[in-house]
């Protein structure tokens, strides 16, 4: 039987969290030889909802599910993790500016990437999820001197995956069919969502659909497909981005192999001529935790105005919470 893998979720008691944390005690994230202790953190308030998912996943006898940690201690919460996934965040409230949500999220990432350097396993990978989800992965890993960067991510795979099963949808083909799908930017509706590389069924995306349709309804459905979500359900997308964590931690953990490659968001090398320093999401192969932006794509105007756009996004949002920035 292999060690179990500490895998942290915060926010365990929300609406993602509460799809998620079975899911990775089924065995689903990182496969049915691999057992799992979770932690599971949350605030305070949060304590009694956490508390009872604690109790109903103990009534699932999960096999893998060796232990489960309840806390509210971000120490207790991040010890020893090898996979820590960021889920709890502040959410807009009304009235509240865009500039104090960044903000007030940065404080609760700067001192959450303060304590995975400090408890976390040496060799952890940090997902962030919570929004937004580029700036604050930044502000985690910038407040996390011990660890790389490159061991930071932040979640851009639930616009990679509805952006699959659209072009499934539209092409009546299987979402299996469809590889080199690639979403870049920030996970907002900046973000391009690209399929000039897409090979649906051995074939070119584009000897199915026109890039017209791409250009005029894809990518602005995907861009908002979250409003959508809200529009019919009343709430926001739940199963979707738990099933989308466990996709870019499964990914990440045990590789993409070398026909296809998936969105991440991670720190940008220059590749592509986007700014270094900030979280913006790439097509990225993956390997044993370790991930390799795709190089060499060819992009033309209109592609590099899009990465621009989402690029200036993420710049204005590092510049709002610069104070939070460690000074080197
Ligand atoms: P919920 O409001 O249902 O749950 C969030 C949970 O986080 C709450 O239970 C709250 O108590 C907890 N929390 C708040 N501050 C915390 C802190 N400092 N430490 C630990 N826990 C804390 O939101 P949910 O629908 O689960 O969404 C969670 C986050 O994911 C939101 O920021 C949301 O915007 C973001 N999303 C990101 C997506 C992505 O693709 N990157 C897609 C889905 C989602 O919209």
């Amino acid at each position: 039987m292999n060690k179990p893998f500490k895998v942290t979720i915060t926010g365990a008691a929300g609406n993602i969290g509460y799809a998620l944390a079975f899911r990775v005690a089924s065995g689903e994230m990182f496969g049915p030889d691999q057992p799992v202790i979770l932690r599971l953190h949350e605030i305070p308030q949060a304590q009694a909802s956490l508390k009872g998912v604690g109790m109903e996943l103990e009534d699932c006898a999960f096999p893998l599910l060796h232990d489960i940690v309840l806390t509210d201690n971000a120490e207790i919460g991040f010890r020893e993790t090898d996979y820590a996934i960021l889920v709890g965040a502040k959410p807009r409230s009304k009235g509240m500016e865009r500039n104090d949500l960044i903000t007030e999220n940065a404080r609760i990432f700067s001192s959450q990437g303060r304590s995975i350097n400090d408890h976390a396993s040496e060799n952890v990978r940090v997902l962030v999820v919570g929004n937004p989800a580029n700036t604050n992965a930044l502000i985690a890993a910038s407040n996390a001197p011990d660890l790389h960067p490159r061991q930071f991510s932040a979640m851009t795979r639930l616009d990679h995956n509805r952006a699959k099963g659209l072009l499934a949808n539209k092409t009546n083909k299987l979402v299996a069919d469809i590889t080199r799908m690639t979403v870049w930017g920030n996970h907002s509706v900046t973000q391009y969502p690209d399929i000039n590389n897409c090979m649906i069924d051995g074939v070119s995306a584009y000897e199915l659909v026109s890039r017209d349709w791409a250009i005029d309804h894809m990518i602005p459905r995907i861009q908002r497909r979250g409003a959508e979500i809200i529009e019919a359900r009343g709430l926001s997308s739940a199963a979707s981005a738990a099933d989308a964590v466990v996709d870019h931690m499964r990914d990440w953990c045990r590789g993409t192999g070398d026909q296809d490659w998936v969105s991440m968001s991670v720190m940008s090398d220059g590749s592509y001529g986007v700014s270094e320093g900030i979280m913006f999401s790439f097509p990225v192969t993956t390997k044993d935790g370790e991930y390799q932006i795709v190089q060499g794509l060819e992009l033309d105007e209109f592609d590099r105005s899009r990465l621009k756009a989402s690029e200036q996004e993420l710049l204005e949002e590092r510049a709002i919470i610069a104070d939070l920035l460690p000074k080197n």
